[in-house]
């Protein structure tokens, strides 16, 4: 392995991929299509999937770059029916208390035409349920605090390649954002250092699913050339 020597730490040589520039269109129209395919999917099939799958996506996830390279995350997986059960009824409470007199009008009307409200039976019928927490500190042996960086960012970098990761196993998500959420941190028990940061509940698809008809913005809106 080639190396070399910056600010007293050892590099290692990475060997970038080389494409003509045919082949790095046809890779960026294959992964767009791709990607275009996928959809938020609220019924989730309570049939089993390998438990090997979730670590392989949560992986993925893993591989996001991250502020200092400090990796602040932690994925939870539950697939215990008991702790699911416990969270769809802490999520509903709050869901129910959101919908029923927190969110404003003009929010609930902009979510009407997805079709939410406050009950989450994806949360105990999901095989899993991936809860992200963000560390926004490490705490060392001693008891010492250590500082991260960019947590949200980094933390919201792996979620959106873990979504990513979900799709390319052929399998369906929705990004679930209960609020407040912080009875993850207690039905879970994480450490002070962790805050809930999204609640990805992982499964097949329910056979005939219905989505909403959205459509996504035109390039000439998302994209501004200087
Ligand atoms: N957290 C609630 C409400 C909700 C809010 C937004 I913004 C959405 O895009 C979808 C839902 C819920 O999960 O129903």
């Amino acid at each position: 392995m080639k190396t070399k020597r910056i600010n007293q730490h050892t590099h290692v040589l990475y060997n970038t991929p080389q494409y003509t520039d045919n082949e790095i269109i046809e890779k960026s129209i294959g992964f767009y299509q791709w990607l275009e395919t996928r959809r938020t999917v609220r019924d989730i099939s309570s049939e089993s999937i390998p438990c090997e799958v979730i670590e392989n996506i949560v992986m993925s996830a893993s591989t996001a770059p991250s502020g200092a390279h400090k990796q602040p995350w932690t994925f939870c997986v539950v697939s215990d029916s008991e702790i699911k059960k416990e969270i769809r009824e802490a999520a509903e409470k709050e869901e129910y208390e959101s919908y029923n007199g927190r969110m404003s009008d003009r929010w609930k009307g902009d979510l009407a035409p997805i079709g939410t409200d406050w009950k989450k039976p994806f949360l105990e019928e999901a095989p899993y349920l991936i809860v992200a927490f963000k560390r926004v500190y490490e705490i060392d042996e001693e008891g010492k605090k250590h500082n991260n960086y960019y947590v949200n960012e980094s933390v919201g970098i792996a979620c959106g390649l873990l979504i990513a990761a979900i799709h390319n196993a052929g399998l369906v998500t929705v990004t679930h954002t209960p609020s407040p959420m912080n009875f993850l941190q207690r039905i879970l028990k994480r450490p002070e250092n962790e805050r809930p940061f999204l609640l990805l509940p992982v499964g097949k698809s329910k056979g005939e699913v219905y989505v909403p008809n959205l459509k996504r913005k035109e390039k000439e809106e998302v994209i501004k050339f200087y």
